[in-house]
């Protein structure tokens, strides 16, 4: 069996224990993929110890050649993008066409980050007094612990990572104890690239390692995407150990259509954010709110094709959705789809896991559409992490809005629609960090702000150029070179 390290300071290293896991394909629990270490405090303190060390030159390498590196990244990126694509799938389930969609997110990420390393603009303003400057610009944080989940085992850490790493910090980086291969070969990826030893480490583990990361007093920043329940107690401790530290979390995504829209198109749209990812995103399409005057047409539309989707390993050609991540997480789905029904959902497709031939083999479940959805219903509210479709009736557009803004979540959101006003009222009036128009609420684009408001997260956006607010520091300097003492708010008025 393939046994596999964690990077530290440039090293390929086991666990200071001895101890490892085996990570098992959702597609098929018979193919294990290896061995891989199980870190302790032993292995975070060196980590840390690396990357803190690192620190010291790295932030200093000036940012446009910091930049060049992850050019050279972004450029392994695509090389391995077939063969990383192929790994990711084995290990976590999704297509192959969705995984390699999920490392070009790193390419275009590596290099928008190499872009904006001539871009880390500061800002000057004017002086109360004569004969002085005043400027601010952006400096690194320190030491960067990034944990992450498994569902984009690429893309996500690379929002996080890359532009860290081109702010002049060092990472050190958890992949989810479900996806550490990919972990592996994004180290594999930035060594080549010619990152320097200690400024990005690996460690693989679960995920109690993850808060001996967090709670490790050199680590000067957390950034965390995974679920509520643990960003929630991540941003406790950071909390109480002044780091700084955000937050992507959770989501219950709605896609409202209305009578104007075009039917085949939203259809399309919904089938895609919902079971795409086997409903597994945290943009996932999990409520659909429908307009009374198409809600029955529109169910019957969506359950003829919905029913069509082709199940399977995702290493197979044709398959268009994969396995859920493991069984734990199917038990957890169809308790959900139980409750649902009990509550008085009507179950109009899937409900159910699929044992069909070779899926027998894996951990998968059958594309599930409930309709009938009220407001105080379990599965309105809380999130599934899976193929699961919530659908719910609008009375009017006023009621679509206060069914899509009626959850504590506001990640992302859609509203199919050819009537302008609608559009733009969705578009100002939705709580979320996302709003697509006539397109479905998965899709973000790597150099766009991404995050979400209300419990989805604490106010930071990856993505785009505000990750960069996350990855720095404001410093402000003052040059006075009038060659006296001016006093502020005293000598000038
Ligand atoms: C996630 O599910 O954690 O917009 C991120 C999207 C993808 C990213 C999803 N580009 O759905």
């Amino acid at each position: 069996m393939q046994e596999f390290k964690n990077y530290i300071n440039g090293q390929w290293v086991a666990a200071k224990s001895g101890q490892s896991f085996e990570n098992i394909s959702p597609a098929n629990h018979e193919d294990i993929i290896g061995k891989f270490p199980l870190s302790g405090q032993e292995d975070v303190n060196d980590a840390v110890a690396a990357a803190k060390a690192a620190f010291k030159k790295w932030r200093l390498v000036p940012a446009p050649k910091r930049g060049d590196l992850l050019r050279i990244a972004g450029d392994i990126f695509k090389r391995r993008k077939k063969e990383l694509g192929k790994i990711m799938t084995r290990e976590m389930g999704k297509p192959t066409f969705e995984t390699e969609g999920d490392v070009q997110e790193a390419i275009d990420t590596a290099y928008y980050s190499a872009s904006e390393t001539r871009r880390l603009f500061g800002k000057t303003a004017p002086s109360e007094m004569l004969n002085k400057f005043n400027l601010s610009f952006r400096v690194p944080v320190g030491v960067c612990g990034i944990i992450t989940a498994w569902n984009f085992p690429v893309a996500v850490p690379s929002w996080k990572i890359l532009p860290a790493i081109a702010a002049g910090n060092t990472v050190v980086y958890k992949p989810s104890k479900d996806s550490p291969h990919s972990g592996v070969v994004f180290a594999e990826i930035l060594e080549e690239a010619g990152i320097p030893p200690g400024v990005f480490n690996v460690l693989l583990g679960k995920g109690s390692m993850g808060n001996l990361i967090v709670e490790h007093p050199d680590v000067n920043l957390i950034g965390f995407t995974g679920s509520t329940n643990i960003g929630n107690q991540i941003g406790e401790i950071c909390g109480r150990t002044n780091k700084k530290c955000s937050l992507e979390m959770g989501g219950k995504n709605p896609q409202v259509v209305m009578p104007s829209a075009d039917l085949d198109s939203a259809i399309e749209g919904v089938l895609w954010g919902a079971f795409g990812t086997t409903g597994q995103r945290c943009t996932a399409t999990s409520r659909l709110i429908i307009h009374k005057d198409i809600y029955s047409k529109f169910i019957d539309m969506l359950v003829a094709k919905a029913g069509k989707l082709k199940l399977g390993d995702g290493l197979k050609e044709g398959t268009q959705v994969g396995p859920v991540i493991h069984d734990t997480a199917l038990k957890e789905i169809d308790n959900y789809v139980k409750i649902a029904v009990k509550e008085g959902g009507r179950l109009v497709l899937g409900g159910e896991r699929a044992i069909e031939g070779d899926l027998a083999k894996g951990s998968f479940y059958k594309p599930t559409i409930i309709a009938d959805i009220t407001k105080d219903m379990t599965i309105f509210r809380e999130e599934i992490f899976g193929p699961v479709l919530a659908v719910s009736k609008a009375e009017s557009f006023d009621h679509a809005l206060e069914l899509a803004n009626g959850v504590q979540y506001g990640l992302s959101s859609s509203i199919y629609t050819n009537d302008i006003g609608e559009a733009c009222i969705a578009m100002r009036d939705i709580e979320a960090g996302i709003t697509y128009i006539n397109s479905p609420t998965i899709g973000a684009e790597a150099h766009m702000p991404f995050g979400g408001v209300k419990g989805t997260g604490n106010g930071h956006r990856e993505g785009g150029w505000t990750v960069f607010d996350i990855f720095t520091e404001w410093k402000t300097v003052y040059i006075d070179f009038s060659g006296k003492l001016q006093r502020a708010q005293i000598d000038n008025y």
